[in-house]
């Protein structure tokens, strides 16, 4: 089902005369109401008028995330903060929060589109979703519980963690949408196969919309065959306005974006040169009709490719794939650039490991040593060290085959990686700049 015909199969030259008009209102508010655009923008000898066309956004200066920790809490908003009825925040690992407001306008706009991302994943206003994000100052949960309910589904706001009572109240409130990170997901398989709980049999569950944190297709394909369900991305970041940004339709063949309010770049990483359409690079976006804190091309690190041919569900904005990692995930091992989502693929798809892995990086005698711990499924292999020393070889050859460099593999018993029960998964440790 379609939520909103006319925004979401909006012919595309209507769809960019909407973004031109958004693009050059949200430029001039931001020039006129927020001294940090001004002052980027008079550096550059750039005024509001000379946003002219669609592509003149390439002319304006990017932002970064370093942008709204400088201008913490609230120095980046165009509105006083009486207008503000809701504040966010992501917290960083370092340093101050980013933090981000909404005026009540901005509300009615998030919570359509959200109801819009759960209608094209697949949602009726039948279903029961369960929402195992965490509340608070994470946009996830709250997010996607205003699309629910403004769709019209019962939302169960259990939030995150409490995996034993979350398998009970999926089977006694007959749950058949579950929100959450992908990693949890997987990690609720597993608790309801070591219950002894028969998911197919006890359980509803037939969707999921999954996000916050990267995953891959292989990773996908464990969720659908563990859960039995139809495992859904979703797309977004607070900065931006939280989830929302891009969802999976029915063709689940890429997420749609919500071209019609967030207008989408792809840029060199390296030159923050603009891609031609279709190339792979880093996604930068800008706001279209928000009040509170108007964005302006903001730079995600988030590495896709957007496709513009039409899908196949009659929806025109464009589709960007599933994201490749984020452009300061990346390892540099030896000079070797390194996504730990092709490590990710291949440990997905091979027999005998589990979908739980850890991965660090260390500095030994000067040179980097990249290895990957994950866990074999099978317990009996633990009495076989020649199956053992053979799935090992499998993998590393495996690794090196798609990275080009050579991965110390370590199996470990199945449970023995730390599973991540509440925010995002942490899969990724770089010891080689840590105090000796
Ligand atoms: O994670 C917003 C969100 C909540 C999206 C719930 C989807 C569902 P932040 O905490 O600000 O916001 O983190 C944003 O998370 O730049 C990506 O690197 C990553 N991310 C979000 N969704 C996905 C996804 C929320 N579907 C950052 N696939 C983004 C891969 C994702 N990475």
């Amino acid at each position: 089902m379609i939520w909103n015909r006319e925004r979401e199969c909006m012919p595309r030259t209507q769809l960019r005369e909407l973004q031109l008009a958004g693009l050059k209102w949200t430029v001039d508010r931001a020039y006129e109401r927020v001294p940090f655009y001004r002052a980027k923008m008079d550096a550059i000898g750039l005024r509001p008028q000379h946003i002219k066309t669609l592509a003149d956004v390439k002319n304006l200066p990017f932002m970064t995330k370093q942008d709204f920790r400088e201008n913490y809490p609230f120095q980046n908003f165009a509105v006083p903060k009486e207008k503000l009825v809701r504040i966010h925040a992501s917290s960083g690992t370092t340093g101050k929060p980013t933090v981000v407001g909404y005026t009540a306008k901005d509300l009615e706009m998030w919570t359509e589109l959200m109801a819009r991302i759960v209608c094209q994943a697949g949602v009726t206003p039948e279903d029961t979703a369960q929402i195992a994000f965490s509340y608070g100052l994470f946009t996830g949960a709250f997010g996607l519980h205003y699309g629910l309910e403004k769709l019209g589904c019962a939302v169960v706001p259990i939030g995150g963690g409490n995996t034993e009572k979350q398998l009970m109240l999926m089977e006694d409130f007959g749950t058949t949408v579950l929100i959450s990170t992908p990693s949890y997901a997987l990690y609720l398989a597993e608790r309801a196969e070591e219950l002894g709980i028969d998911i197919q049999k006890r359980l509803r569950l037939r969707v999921g919309l999954f996000g916050s944190e990267p995953w891959t297709e292989e990773m996908r394909g464990q969720i659908q065959d563990r859960l039995h369900i139809l495992a859904t991305d979703n797309y977004g970041m607070s900065e931006l306005i939280g989830p929302g940004v891009a969802g999976d339709c029915e063709a689940m063949a890429g997420m749609h974006i919500a071209e019609d309010h967030f207008l989408a770049e792809t840029i060199n990483s390296e030159t923050g040169e603009v891609l031609p359409l279709g190339e792979e690079g880093e996604l930068v976006f800008t706001s279209l009709d928000k009040e509170a804190l108007p964005v302006i091309r903001y730079r995600t690190k988030d590495i896709s490719v957007i496709d513009y041919t039409p899908c196949s569900c009659g929806r025109t904005h464009a589709r960007m794939r599933k994201i490749f990692g984020r452009a300061d995930d990346m390892l540099i091992i030896r000079g070797i650039n390194v996504f730990p989502s092709q490590i990710e693929s291949v440990l997905l798809s091979t027999a005998g490991v589990g979908p739980h892995y850890q991965i660090n990086v260390w500095r030994r005698n000067y040179l980097d040593e990249l290895e990957v711990l994950v866990e074999f499924t099978d317990d009996s292999m633990l009495d076989n060290y020649k199956k053992l020393d053979a799935l090992t070889a499998h993998l590393k050859e495996r690794l090196h085959n798609v990275l080009g460099i050579n991965v110390k593999l370590r199996l470990v018993e199945p449970h023995t990686i730390e599973r991540t029960t509440v925010g995002k998964a942490k899969r990724v440790f770089d010891h080689r700049n840590d105090p000796e």
